[in-house]
């Protein structure tokens, strides 16, 4: 989890020195805005996570077994904040921040099967709280590096105790084996210490190419015990 708490704090120590008065002022009124905003995102984050959940526990009554496997929420760090407004050349600020990122507040689910992985998005979309923005179905059409996934950007209200906000959500779904795949093929690609080859990159498909029939065996073993 990102330290959001600790960016004010650099950021308030940093200006301490400062002397014009006004310019420490406007810097922590903004700094309170973020970490205001910030708080926003974690708590629709919340929101979401909840209705997961929930969404588990009635599945887990019906069918007795699980179709979540895990749940792991992350709030986009700061220093990403600004690489990626910066990269889309948006403007440094509070508002663009909100109105432009789609993705500050991250769920990820993990799924035992595929079929677990439609069977929650549908059953998330159709609660009356939850606009759909966006959905990418990395599952039906991989990316080209093999990278398989489904990708909700929602928006979902927040209740503060003056106001009613709407905050969006990023929502990745995925099974373990596409889970499993994707946490390599990211630490392969970012992690700077050694050269990514062409070779790694075909292996990796090959992984992908391996793990999406993995998949499908499964849930075809799954569905004869479910029958
Ligand atoms: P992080 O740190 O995980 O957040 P956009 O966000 O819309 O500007 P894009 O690429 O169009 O960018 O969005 P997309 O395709 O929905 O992907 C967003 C996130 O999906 C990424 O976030 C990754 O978490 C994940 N993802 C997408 N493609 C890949 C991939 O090929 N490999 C892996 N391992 N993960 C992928 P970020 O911002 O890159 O990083």
């Amino acid at each position: 989890m990102p330290n959001i708490k600790s960016f004010q704090d650099v950021l308030e120590k940093e200006f301490s020195y400062a002397t014009d008065k006004y310019a420490i002022n406007f810097l922590k009124e903004k700094t309170k805005d973020f970490v205001k905003l910030m708080s926003y995102y974690r708590c629709a984050m919340m929101e979401i996570e909840t209705k997961f959940n929930v969404l588990n526990e009635e599945f887990s009554l019906e069918h007795d077994r699980n179709p979540i496997s895990s749940i792991k929420t992350r709030l986009k760090s700061v220093e990403s904040i600004l690489g990626k407004l910066e990269r889309k050349s948006l403007p440094n600020s509070i508002e663009s921040i909100e109105d432009n990122l789609n993705d500050i507040a991250g769920i990820r689910v993990i799924c035992p099967f595929p079929d677990d992985v439609y069977i929650l998005a549908e059953a998330l979309l159709k609660q009356d709280d939850i606009t759909l923005i966006e959905k990418k179905d990395y599952i039906a059409n991989p990316k080209s590096n093999g990278y398989r996934s489904l990708h909700l950007i929602v928006s979902i209200p927040i209740f503060l105790k003056e106001e009613k906000r709407i905050m969006k959500v990023e929502i990745q779904l995925r099974t373990i084996a596409m889970d499993f795949w994707a946490t390599l093929e990211h630490r392969l690609k970012y992690k700077k210490d050694y050269v990514f080859t062409p070779e790694m990159e075909e292996e990796l498909k090959e992984c992908a190419f391996m793990s999406a029939e993995l998949d499908k065996k499964m849930d075809n073993l799954r569905k004869i015990t479910e029958k």
